[in-house]
């Protein structure tokens, strides 16, 4: 069910939308070690059986004509990852053994009475289901065999209350339904009774072991009401304990299909009333954070209902939930009996949820244009190469070497950065929860494996970043029973790290070449050894020579403005001792032997790099070999394949080190010709009010408000925020200039 004309809320609608055009910047957000889902699309389940690519609906469907629809949005160079199949509203779509099959249980005069598109929908599917063909299954095999991920998606609840939505469950009790009124809880059912909670379990177990798909969606926001009465933690124990049983449910599943099967959300929204935040879905029974804190879902999808409005929260959502992707989810049509988006306005939408940090971009009804007979029109297929959040192809981790294991980059406060100098005194606010110790390395080489012996060696390295410079700062703390540096070569105690700042992956020295035959050639060096992820070989200490050996065709990035180290020891050649190495690099996607070429990784909160380190512990300068390999990753060839390295966030700075409330914003200029500005709030703390003075005599109290400008001028824009704990002030000279 998507049609678009959901009139009850058309009115406020209109009010709401004039502005919510375009909200400004947040930094890009990153996810764990997940897959990458770019674009995830929302196949309707019905909307697809009336109609079909350049037919004037409703037409009659062929099992072709369902592959083709997977064709137009899963084609070569689409950037659409993830493909979810819907297959119900309150009625199933299919033959069901648990619930009723769609317009199974209307009276004939009901069927008379139905939409032309009704009758032609219930006859290809009779035609479809009779002829021992399923267009789910098609669609999901025809997404699979491109290459995509494949999902069904549920809806939670249906409130239409159509005659063909009509359930055996709700006829016999339609006590459990969640009211007496279309549109207000007559077609739809009250999670609150134990008997609606194991019913949607056994229809979704029905679903998911009928389909061979990758996993499903529960969608929350289809429609986002589920409790007639309980209080709100009343109704979050129940909706959890559901959660979790479909959770272990799939995990039974996927143990009989070899994979973890994916359990994806679809956030409630507040039927447009006021941006969906988990503070809204949590009223509602959902609990999201919860779930995802739990491990039950894999990805949560935000979005609103039905109608477009551009001030999706993602950003507080980003914040409730750090441990799965978050999608920022755009609607067909900005109001109800408006025509569908545009191309350029679903590129303007996607960049929005891009800036608000979303993760990928969900499409909802997209294909809607096609349901409206003899004006439909073709929806813009086009823009599916367009909508990827940038940056997202980098924060690839399915490479790493410790799946599942994340470290932590402590984020130095602009004020408190570490000066290059040996004197450790500056690392003292790093908490101890930073420090990655020698119980993190194994010896892979001469086969000493987890066996520590701290007399022989020990060693603690914290690492830190700057928000704004693309710098990683680090700590090497070691105490060595014999510190090899007499001589001149790479025999020499060595502290081996190797950084891929886009999690590119892939081996990165020419020794590893993919192509055999380019190995051997010097030529390759210069083309390829260090190029996309670095390697240094840090001298500890550094006598006589250069603090490192970059081991690629890049020496120039271990020199300042790069790079730089300072040493602290007082040990000499043959003795123990301890050593305080502080040092930063910085990373490179692309780091060649001309500079002027090269491309720093841009470094962002959240973001995930790839990285590792070894120790090469000499204990003998006469020894051939050393005596040790102690490294991160646990797989030797760390040193030369960026794909066995380990994952590392660049984390916010500890809240024991910020204000209480700290006042922050930014703008984008919507529109010079109209004098149209969106002001976005990034104050940090528990706040509660926000008052804006745009500088031109007039104010807002909204969070993220857009401002009309009366005149062209040069504003003093500030932004006061107050909340429990304190309050704050942030004024922008002169930054908002309209012309
Ligand atoms: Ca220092
Ligand atoms: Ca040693
Ligand atoms: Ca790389
Ligand atoms: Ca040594």
């Amino acid at each position: 069910m998507n049609s678009i004309g959901y009139y009850r809320y058309s009115a406020a609608w209109l009010a709401l939308i004039v502005l919510g055009t375009l909200q400004s910047a947040a930094a890009a957000g990153a996810d764990g070690p997940q897959r990458v889902r770019r674009v995830l699309y929302n196949v309707d389940g019905d909307s697809c059986l009336s109609t079909k690519a350049h037919g004037k609906g409703p037409v009659p469907i062929t099992a072709d004509d369902v592959r083709r629809l997977i064709e137009e949005v899963a084609y070569e160079g689409s950037r659409v990852d993830t493909v979810l199949v819907c297959v119900n509203a309150q009625t199933m779509y299919y033959p069901t053994s648990v619930g009723t099959m769609r317009g199974a249980l209307s009276t004939a005069d009901e069927r008379a009475l139905w939409p032309a598109s009704e009758k032609q929908r219930f006859e290809n599917l009779k035609a479809f289901f009779d002829a021992g063909d399923d267009p789910y299954a098609i669609m999901l095999a025809e997404t699979k065999r491109r290459g995509r991920e494949a999902l069904l998606t549920f809806r939670m609840n249906d409130d239409h209350g159509d005659d063909f939505l009509r359930t055996q469950f709700l006829v016999d009790h339609p006590e459990w339904r969640l009211g007496t009124e279309r549109y207000r809880g007559k077609g739809a059912m009250d999670f609150g009774r134990a008997e609606v909670l194991d019913y949607t379990f056994r229809l979704i177990e029905e679903a998911v072991r009928r389909y061979d798909c990758d996993g499903i969606e529960l969608d929350f926001n289809r429609f986002p009401s589920f409790f007639k009465d309980g209080s709100t933690d009343e109704r979050v124990a129940k909706m959890n304990g559901l959660v979790e049983r479909i959770r272990r449910m799939l995990d039974d599943v996927g143990r009989h299909r070899n994979r973890r099967l994916v359990l994806a959300v679809r956030a409630p929204s507040n039927y447009g009333r006021t941006p969906p935040t988990p503070g809204t879905a949590r009223q509602l029974g959902c609990d999201l954070p919860a779930w995802a804190k739990q491990g039950w879902v894999d990805f949560v999808t935000v979005s609103e209902f039905l109608f477009e409005r551009g001030d999706l929260p993602i950003d507080d959502w980003k914040q409730a939930i750090t441990t799965v992707p978050v999608y920022g989810g755009i609607e067909c049509s900005k109001g109800s009996g408006q025509k569908n988006l545009t191309a350029d306005e679903y590129r303007q939408a996607a960049r929005q949820l891009q800036m608000m940090g979303a993760d990928g971009t969900y499409l909802f009804n997209f294909f809607t244009s096609r349901e409206g007979g003899e004006a439909a029109y073709e929806p813009p297929f086009e823009v599916l190469k367009d909508l990827e959040p940038s940056g997202l192809e980098t924060e690839r981790t399915n490479g790493l070497a410790r799946p599942g294991v994340e470290f932590q980059v402590f984020q130095f406060p602009s004020d408190k950065i570490p000066r290059i100098d040996g004197d450790a005194s500056d690392w003292s606010i790093v908490p101890e929860s930073y420090a990655i110790g020698q119980d993190q390395l194994r010896e892979t080489v001469i086969g000493i494996g987890d066996k520590q012996d701290p007399s022989n060696l020990d060693v603690k390295v914290k690492v830190g970043w700057v928000k704004g410079q693309n710098h990683l700062y680090f700590l090497y703390e070691a105490s060595d029973n014999y510190w090899d540096f007499a001589r001149e070569d790479l025999h020499n105690d060595i502290f081996e790290v190797v950084i891929d700042g886009d999690l590119s992956g892939g081996p990165l020295i020419r020794q590893m070449h993919p192509q055999r035959k380019l190995r051997d050639e010097l030529q390759t060096h210069f083309q390829y050894h260090g190029v996309h992820a670095q390697n240094y070989h840090i001298f500890t200490p550094a006598e006589g020579k250069d603090w490192a050996m970059v081991w690629g065709s890049q020496p120039w990035i271990k020199e300042l403005p790069y790079a730089n180290a300072a040493y602290n020891y007082n040990f000499k050649p043959g003795e123990s001792g301890k050593l305080v190495l502080e040092f930063f690099v910085t990373p490179f996607d692309y780091a060649p032997p001309d500079p002027a070429r090269a491309v720093q990784t841009q470094l962002s909160e959240n973001k995930i790099i790839g990285m590792s380190w070894a120790i090469l512990d000499y204990d003998d300068e006469k020894a051939e070999r050393y005596a040790g390999f102690w490294n991160l990753s646990h797989k030797t060839t760390m040193y030369g394949d960026a794909s066995d390295l380990v994952a590392f966030r660049l984390m916010p700075i500890e809240r024991s080190l910020r204000k209480p409330v700290e006042a922050d914003w930014t703008f984008i200029v919507i529109s010079q010709e109209e004098r149209l500005v969106a002001f976005r709030d990034h104050s940090y703390g528990d706040i509660t009010s926000w008052r804006w003075d745009f500088g031109d005599g007039t104010f807002s109290t909204e969070r993220h408000p857009t401002h009309h400008y009366d005149r062209p001028g040069e504003f003093v824009v500030t932004l006061r925020v107050e909340g429990p704990e304190g309050k704050a002030r942030r004024s922008k000279v002169w930054d908002v200039t309209i012309p």
